[in-house]
């Protein structure tokens, strides 16, 4: 057990020792996450001194009006991986296609990153995020390709996110427990905070956009109408919990229990959630938390990519809720 406080870098070094088979350039993979995201907690507490509120005017990929900060993230991951000769290519929220890296003709990773999760928040001082997914590369060196980049989740080697709230917290996974730690702003470090996190079989609150209630398939709202109904012993009604921001609606989840979807609606036929960046990250780490994350279906894990902006319905969280909503959407009600 490493002592709370324990650096981050300290901790990867152990967990690279207890794990020799996936050490390799983790370390420094992680390094460079934690560094763009002290850069992007900096940029984002004084957004507002520094005229960095409010939209670009350009739309991203998947529809989404961009902000200033989801430049400003995508910049700044793309520069933390530019000349470090870890990652062969960037699949991002903010690109249309794969940033090859030239200089890294031979990088062994290929990273799969949503740069600033929760958009919506960032000009009300709400809590955004930072979702990333690291894959070893399959192709020959200079030969990057679709192999590269569509892939199933379950082939990730890190996975994790960064929240940015009242603090600042990086939660990561090498497939060996979750994770988290807390930036010490004085100290410029993430410190350990949040050691072999653990998902509460069941929680007592859920995350949901309601204003897609009617749109929902008749199970759902079958499900949301069991769930808030009243009956202690399965701790019901739960709570509805929605920030806008779904790293904040996971994290709560991950650490008091509770479930976060989003189901397709009649604007999101395959749901809103982006599967290579926002969906495959979480659900390992979910995971290896002992949560659960699928369609509602199909694992998020087991899913093939078929282009880099897929979306796909999403529900995460404790394992029990999780497999409640599958029932419920399955028609097995209880
Ligand atoms: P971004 O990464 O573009 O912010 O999109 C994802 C997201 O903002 C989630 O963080 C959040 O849970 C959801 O979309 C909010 O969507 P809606 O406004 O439709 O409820």
């Amino acid at each position: 057990m490493a002592k709370i406080g324990t650096t981050l870098s300290q901790h990867i070094l152990e967990a690279g020792q207890r794990h020799p088979e996936v050490a390799g350039q983790l370390s420094m993979l992680l390094s460079q996450i934690a560094f763009a995201a002290k850069i992007l907690s900096r940029e984002i507490s004084r957004a507002a001194l520094v005229g960095k509120l409010g939209l670009v005017g350009e739309r991203n990929p998947t529809g989404d009006a961009q902000k200033k900060l989801d430049i400003f993230g995508n910049e700044t991951v793309i520069e933390a991986f530019a000349n470090t000769g870890l990652v062969a290519a960037i699949i991002s929220e903010e690109l249309e296609e794969p940033k090859c890296i030239a200089c890294a003709a031979d990088a062994e990773y290929v990273l799969c990153i949503d740069p600033l999760d929760g958009s919506s928040n960032t000009d009300i001082n709400g809590s955004v995020g930072t979702i990333f997914g690291i894959y070893p590369r399959k192709s020959e060196v200079g030969k990057e390709g679709e192999k590269d980049f569509l892939r199933k989740g379950s082939e990730q080697v890190v996975a994790g996110y960064v929240m940015y709230g009242t603090s600042t917290v990086l939660v990561y996974t090498i497939g060996h427990g979750v994770h988290g730690f807390t930036l010490d702003h004085d100290l410029g470090e993430f410190l350990l905070s949040h050691e072999n996190i653990i998902c509460p079989e069941r929680g007592h609150t859920y995350s949901a956009n309601l204003a897609h209630y009617r749109d929902w398939h008749p199970n759902i709202q079958k499900f949301i109408d069991y769930m808030t109904q009243s009956d202690p012993s399965t701790s019901r009604p739960y709570s509805l919990r929605y920030t806008g921001a779904l790293v904040a609606d996971l994290h709560r989840s991950l650490l008091e229990g509770g479930l976060y979807f989003y189901p397709a609606d009649a604007e999101h036929r395959d749901g809103k959630l982006r599967l290579l960046y926002e969906c495959a990250p979480l659900a390992f780490v979910v995971e290896q938390a002992r949560g659960k994350a699928s369609t509602g279906i199909q694992r998020i894990l087991d899913i093939q990519a078929k282009f880099i902006h897929q979306r796909v319905p999403f529900v995460i969280g404790s394992a029990e809720d999780v497999e409640l909503f599958e029932k419920f959407l399955t028609k097995e009600s209880p």
